[in-house]
């Protein structure tokens, strides 16, 4: 993931301009999954840190460390840091680089869902219990069995089922179990291993959770996206394939499937009238963020729903060094999500 050239931005103006502020400011934080439980938000972000890591294009100067949970009583109102909810040294199986989770809750227990780097350098997911939406989250001693990339995005649907959405390309590793198992062939450029950009794209994945939440119950599937013709979205059309941060939400018994394009920037979806798809792409949701990365949440709160996201304004474009936001989101009468726009009237220009 290469650093962004930021030298062309005001930034007084495009934080001016900018439809949310960071919601806490006293730490970096991003890929904010928000979840209500007991009528309060909270959201499960990474923690960003600056541990000196080179960028490169697999996204080492990603490094960070542990987890915090934010809860807010309101999306317009203070944020409350809770402090450490798990630390990478405390989990037996991962080494490093703890990237976006998410939570749920099932019988008054919380689960948190992480990916991180195992001993050999390969993405893995875990889970860690807690008795509190804000932990401390006890890890489980191995990662979820056959769970690989990152990522993960937990939904519950209707009738009680648990789902968990995973995966991400380039240094989120999907491309390289595109065969079911690790492939370590070299080069380890992030762009090896893709499908050709006529081929279809490679698809997130989907796997219903045992009633535990702590394994899957099945071997992951493919999160098809299909193009207005009915035909898979290809590989090179970068603008509208899946790259990362997948979301589940439901809104009218319609399943929206919702993720970022990566290298082009968007917030996109698809929606659907299964869980395990297929999904029909329906557009974009947030245009480009300052920053290389956008990853989001969607949730509803009081009747409104809520897009939570992040950008790197608060550290004046340091790509790895993000904050959370939160905008509202706005579902049209034919079910389309309007555009938002992070700075209003303020473009990102290159
Ligand atoms: O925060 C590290 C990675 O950056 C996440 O896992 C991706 O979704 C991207 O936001």
């Amino acid at each position: 993931m290469p650093e962004d050239n930021t030298d062309h931005i005001d930034f007084d103006a495009l934080n001016r301009a900018a439809i949310s502020p960071p919601l806490v400011s006293h730490i970096y934080t991003a890929d904010p999954s928000a979840h209500v439980f007991n009528g309060k938000i909270y959201i499960y972000p990474s923690h960003d840190v600056d541990a000196g890591d080179a960028f490169d294009d697999l996204g080492s100067h990603f490094a960070m460390e542990d987890y915090h949970v934010i809860s807010m009583e309101s999306p317009g109102g203070p944020a409350t840091d809770h402090g450490v909810a798990l630390h990478v040294k405390d989990v037996p199986w991962a080494e490093r680089q703890m990237w976006a989770p998410d939570a749920h809750e099932k019988d008054g227990r919380y689960f948190l869902f992480f990916p991180a780097k195992d001993h050999e350098g390969i993405f893995r997911i875990g889970v860690a219990v807690g008795e509190s939406p804000t932990g401390p989250f006890i890890p489980q001693p191995q990662a979820i069995k056959n769970s690989f990339s990152i990522d993960p995005a937990v939904f519950k649907d209707d009738d009680g089922s648990y789902y968990m959405y995973f995966g991400g390309i380039w240094g989120g590793q999907l491309q390289r179990w595109r065969n079911r198992t690790f492939n370590a062939s070299q080069p380890e450029s992030p762009t090896a291993h893709l499908p050709k950009e006529d081929e279809p794209a490679l698809c997130a994945k989907v796997a219903k959770l045992t009633d535990e939440l702590l394994e899957f119950a099945e071997r992951p599937r493919d999160v098809l996206i299909l193009d207005e013709k009915e035909d898979p979205l290809l590989q090179g059309d970068n603008e509208r394939r899946f790259f990362e941060a997948s979301w589940l939400h439901k809104y009218n018994g319609k399943y929206y499937f919702s993720y970022s394009t990566g290298d082009t920037h968007f917030i996109c979806y698809a929606t659907g009238d299964d869980p395990y798809g297929p999904f029909t792409y329906a557009g974009k949701i947030l245009n480009p963020v300052v920053g290389w990365t956008s990853h989001h949440s969607i949730v509803e709160f009081n009747g409104e729903w809520y897009l939570f996201y992040h950008d790197s304004s608060l550290s004046r474009g340091v790509t790895h060094l993000r904050s959370i936001k939160v905008t509202r989101l706005v579902h049209d009468e034919n079910g389309f999500i309007q555009v938002i726009e992070p700075y209003g009237k303020f473009r990102l220009q290159e």
